[in-house]
C-alpha cells in the first residue's frame, strides 16, 4: 500500500482541503498521512471564519515522526494557513517527499482567497522549486509566474503559463480550471520539452469551492501508484467532472463528492 502525507488545512466545514483529500486517497487504496497546517471553521468562502494556523506545530510533528522512523512514498502540499508556516512546510517536504506535489492553493478568480498576505505568492515560488508535479489553477498560476491573468484565455496564453511554471524545475505541470470555447472545462498539461497538451470534459457552468483539492488528491492517489501524468490528470478531471453532475444546486458546501468515491476503489477503476 502507497503511503501518502497530504499537507493542508483543516477547514471543519465545506468540503475542502483534508476533509477531501483524506477520503479520496484512502478510497483510492493509499494509506493517508495528515498534516494539518490549520484549522478554519469554514474554507474562506464563507465569510470570516475563524483561523487558528498551526505553525509552530509543524516542525515537532515531523521531528516525532523523524524519530519513528516514518516514511511516505509521496508528499502533497495544498492550501498554507499563513506565510510563516512555508519554511516549516519546505524541511517537511525535504525530510519526507520522495515524490512532491504541489497545488499551489491561494486563489481563483484572477484573486488571492481572502486572509491571505500579499507575501503569500513569494513563499509558494519557494514551495513551486521544490515540487516534481505542480497543479495551479490559472489565477494561481498567473500569478506565480507574473503573467496578467487572462479571463479569455487563448492557447497560446497556456503555452507560455506552462512554460513558465516549467522553469520552476518540475517534471510535470498541471493547469486546472481551463475553459474551453465550447462550453467544456479541464487542464493543460506539460512536461518539459512536450509542449502541452489539453483535456476537456463537459462543462456544467458552476463554481464550486474544494473541486481544485479533489482534483490534485485523486492525481496524487494515482500518480504514486504508477500512473503517467496525463493518466493521472484525466482521471482526477474525471472524477470532479462525476461529483460536479451529482450536486443539485451551488453551495458552500462544496460538491457531493462522497457519493462518487466508490468509483475510485481500485477493483472498480476503470
Ligand atoms: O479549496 C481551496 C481552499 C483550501 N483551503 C481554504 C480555502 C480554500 C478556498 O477557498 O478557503 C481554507
Amino acid at each position: 500500500m502507497k503511503k501518502v502525507l497530504t499537507i493542508q488545512d483543516l477547514s471543519c466545514v465545506g468540503c475542502c482541503s483534508l476533509t477531501v483529500a483524506l477520503p479520496v486517497l484512502s478510497a483510492m487504496g493509499c494509506r493517508c498521512g495528515v498534516l494539518p497546517t490549520g484549522v478554519l471553521s469554514t474554507h474562506t468562502g464563507f465569510p470570516n471564519p475563524h483561523r487558528h494556523p498551526l505553525t509552530g506545530d509543524i516542525a515537532p510533528i515531523a521531528a516525532h515522526w523523524k524519530s519513528q522512523g516514518v516514511t511516505f512514498d509521496a508528499v502533497q502540499v495544498g492550501y498554507l494557513a499563513d506565510v510563516a508556516q512555508a519554511e516549516a512546510v519546505e524541511a517537511v517536504i525535504r525530510d519526507f517527499g520522495k515524490t512532491v506535489i504541489i497545488d499551489p492553493a491561494m486563489g481563483d478568480g484572477g484573486r488571492l482567497y481572502s486572509g491571505l498576505t500579499p507575501e503569500h505568492p513569494e513563499a509558494m515560488k519557494k514551495l513551486c522549486a521544490l515540487g516534481d508535479y505542480l497543479l495551479p489553477n490559472v489565477t494561481e498560476a498567473a500569478i506565480l509566474t507574473g503573467l496578467p491573468f487572462d479571463p479569455d484565455p487563448s492557447r497560446a496564453y497556456f503555452q507560455t503559463l506552462a512554460e513558465r511554471m516549467l522553469r520552476f524545475g518540475a517534471k510535470g505541470v498541471v493547469i486546472t480550471g481551463v475553459t474551453g470555447k465550447n462550453g467544456t472545462i479541464g487542464f493543460v498539461a506539460a512536461e518539459p520539452n512536450q509542449g502541452i497538451q489539453t483535456y476537456q470534459v463537459s462543462c456544467i457552468p458552476r463554481q464550486f469551492h474544494g473541486t481544485g483539492d479533489l482534483f490534485a488528491a485523486v492525481f496524487t492517489g494515482a500518480l504514486v501508484q504508477g500512473a503517467s501524468l496525463m493518466a493521472a490528470a484525466e482521471k482526477a478531471a474525471g472524477f470532479v467532472e462525476k461529483c460536479i453532475a451529482a450536486t443539485r444546486e451551488p453551495t458552500p458546501y462544496g460538491v457531493n463528492f462522497e457519493s462518487q468515491l466508490p468509483s475510485l476503489f481500485p477493483s472498480r477503476a476503470e
